[in-house]
């Protein structure tokens, strides 16, 4: 009996060290760029979507795929899921890590969990508007951390506008941070965004996407904080009419892919992967613009109280500390961004 089981145990030894030779040479055969996926074989990607169809990153992403399947005459498909159906942001984003997603497209806040030193691309009050922020983006600061996210197994494919953040609670007006105390407000699941609301005065409360509607509803929550689209797209208006104009940040979205998905592909298709990317980013930012104003018109048409700052000297005061403590070793990087034009 004991023989009969060592016998077996070799050969399952043996079987097993052929497999791992036949997918070894099955990974040796990707990375030959003549063995890549024959020009007629056709590939089916998927790409993660928190916003709903019809909101400007989705269109993007649809542009994106249209592109991709244009130029690679149908070789490679990219269905788009929207909504979220795929996970949260934090959720898609380590499926894109870990290689079981092909894209998705997401704030850089979760991105930042893995990799700290972009955090220094969302800093409180760092540009002085959309357009200085793409200049730092799409220059050598943003593509300098964007080669650190491919230590992570992530490359970023194109950069999307997600404009300025601003506050919105279901309580009352808010002037100055002062009437912030007490509230709760929900913050992407992110440290720094977490921090931004304490040294505000308020209380953070991590909650994905999807679910801040019903906690503003219900109450779990007073308040959260969003760009004009977001705020009229997820209905978040209906529940929580005082939207102040603090214009606290702005977060970079990312197009998003994983660097072994990439390599998998011949050196033509990766180009025309990072070139319609690229295009559906610009797209993007010109949908944005117009439903950043149509947002902003829905909203104040439906009763929601605008209030506008005569100055907001005393947010940027108040978020100065996130500086030292999420900036800290990037000094450099923040005064080359502040002293680009
Ligand atoms: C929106 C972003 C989206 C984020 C969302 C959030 O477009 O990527 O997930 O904010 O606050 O503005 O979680």
């Amino acid at each position: 009996m004991k023989r009969f089981a060592c016998i077996f145990l070799v050969l399952v030894l043996m079987l097993s060290l052929l497999t791992g030779c036949a997918s070894q040479s099955e990974e040796a055969a990707v990375d030959t760029p003549d063995e890549t996926p024959a020009a007629t074989e056709t590939i089916t990607m998927r790409l993660a979507e928190v916003h709903a169809e019809g909101y400007s990153t989705t269109m993007g992403n649809r542009e994106f795929a249209r592109l991709v399947e244009e130029r690679t005459d149908g070789r490679i498909k990219i269905e788009v899921y929207p909504g979220g159906v795929l996970g949260d942001e934090k959720s898609v984003t380590e499926q894109v890590q870990f290689g079981a997603l092909d894209f998705a497209r997401v704030s850089l806040a979760p991105v930042t969990e893995f990799e700290p030193s972009l955090n220094v691309l969302m800093l409180p009050y760092l540009y002085k508007d959309g357009d200085h922020m793409f200049r730092i983006l799409n220059g050598d600061i943003g593509n300098q951390l964007l080669a650190n996210l491919e230590e992570n197994g992530i490359v970023g494919l194109a950069w999307y506008d997600g404009g300025a953040r601003n506050f919105y609670n279901t309580q009352r007006e808010i002037k100055s941070p002062e009437d912030m105390r007490g509230l709760q407000i929900r913050v992407q699941e992110t440290r720094l965004m977490m921090d931004l609301i304490t040294a505000l005065g308020a209380s953070p409360v991590p909650l994905p996407f999807g679910d801040v509607y019903s906690a503003l509803q219900t109450g779990v929550i007073d308040g959260a904080e969003n760009n004009w689209p977001s705020y009229d797209s997820t209905g978040h208006y209906e529940v929580a009419k005082y939207f102040t104009v603090d214009e606290h940040i702005r977060i970079p979205e990312i197009l998003m892919t994983n660097t072994k998905v990439m390599e998998s592909l011949s050196a033509e298709d990766q180009e025309i992967i990072r070139q319609a990317a690229r295009e559906a980013g610009e797209y993007q930012r010109t949908l944005w613009l117009q439903s950043e104003e149509e947002s902003k018109q829905k909203v104040i048409d439906a009763g929601s109280v605008i209030t506008y700052l005569e100055s907001n000297e005393e947010f940027q005061e108040a978020v100065m500390p996130l500086y030292e403590t999420h900036g800290a070793g990037y000094g450099d990087i923040i005064e080359a961004i502040i002293n680009t034009n």
